[in-house]
């Protein structure tokens, strides 16, 4: 192995560039040596100026390259578990955006294979519990310093969605990141699935169901109630507050800087989640470069990546029946206890 961990990036959409831009400028101890998309020529640009490394219009091409080492998926979700098995067959440690897989079988299908090599090379990119405000809210959990939790009251909200973003979507492209910081934080898995959907903002694009009300239920007894709201206009706000027997806390206020001017007072918004999470987003990258440089994977797993599409399955079903939707688990196997 070179001194630096050689990466092949899947994928060059909004996530893929990022990706690439923190791995060359932001993160130590790794470079790109391979990327793929099957747009031509938006490989050939994100590779431009990046020395030695191979722009490629086919993942398993990229993923066989001389130098790759380890593989970064930034995908759109449907193709994540072709790529992700490519580099499991190669034995190679893997970082996947979120979601996993869209459905629950592919994540199956990942878990099975990883069970075959008889350890975890998967890392999910869940990357809020690389946030500094979450982590301090999951300490305060784990310490029992708010009793037994009793709920989570979550907000996520976007300043505005692209344009092919579908209704399912505010459910598994974006509450899907509250399942997973709901399990972690509780440590509980989440058993059933409720969602409302009140008439949506003028704001939100014809047909689109923005907002919704998302409620989990958790095998601990909690309650986690997720407003989603994606055309929201104003800005990026993820807010978490967990009440327990004995207290709540809460996160995700944005106080860093509070201004005040000309008569008022206030404080500053992020637009986008790139500029919110752009810690947790490097953090996240530079403890899985020192664990892939090991041939490990830490962090979310398959499992995670598997529990978290199934509770947004019951979810999709739940919005679509308007029924409370049981969520239909396996059982956890061994690996990922
Ligand atoms: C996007 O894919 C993300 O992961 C963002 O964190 C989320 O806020 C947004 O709603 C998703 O579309």
């Amino acid at each position: 192995m070179s001194s630096t961990l050689g990466i092949a990036v899947i994928g060059t959409g909004r996530m893929g560039a990022d990706h690439v831009r923190r791995i060359g400028h932001t993160v130590g101890g790794a470079r790109v040596v391979a990327v793929a998309d099957p747009d031509g020529d938006r490989v050939k640009e994100v590779v431009r100026g990046l020395e030695g490394a191979g722009a490629y219009t086919d993942a398993a091409a990229a993923v066989a390259a001389d130098g790759v080492e380890a593989v970064l998926i930034a995908s759109p979700g449907p193709v994540h578990e072709e790529a992700i098995l490519l580099a499991l067959e190669r034995e190679l440690p893997v970082l996947c955006e979120k979601p996993l897989t869209p459905e629950p079988a592919g994540a199956l299908r990942i878990m099975e294979a990883e069970q075959r090599l008889g350890r975890r090379l998967v890392q999910v990119g869940f990357m809020r519990r690389y946030d500094a405000e979450y982590e301090r809210l999951k300490e305060l959990l784990d310490a029992g310093g708010l009793g037994r939790p009793l709920f989570l009251h979550c907000r996520h909200r976007n300043a505005v969605s692209p344009s092919w973003f579908t209704s399912d979507m505010l459910i598994s492209d974006s509450v899907v990141h509250e399942v997973d910081a709901a399990r972690w934080l509780l440590d509980q898995e989440i058993t059933a699935v409720s969602v409302l959907s009140p008439t949506p903002s003028s704001a939100a694009p014809e047909g689109l169901r923005d907002p919704r009300l998302v409620l989990l239920e958790t095998s601990g007894g909690a309650i986690v109630d997720v407003e989603i709201f994606v055309n929201c206009g104003f800005g990026y706000q993820v807010q978490c507050e967990a009440v327990g027997e004995s207290g709540s806390a809460r996160i995700g206020d944005g106080h860093a800087m509070v201004v005040q001017s000309a008569g008022r007072w206030g404080g500053e918004i992020a637009q986008d989640f790139t500029v919110r999470f752009a810690d947790a987003y490097d953090r996240q990258l530079r403890r899985w470069v020192a664990q892939a440089a090991r041939g490990r994977a830490e962090g979310p797993t398959a499992w995670d990546g598997y529990a978290a599409a199934a509770v947004c399955e019951a979810g999709l079903t739940a919005a679509r029946t308007g029924v409370r939707t049981v969520v239909q688990l396996t059982e956890r196997p061994p690996l990922y206890r």
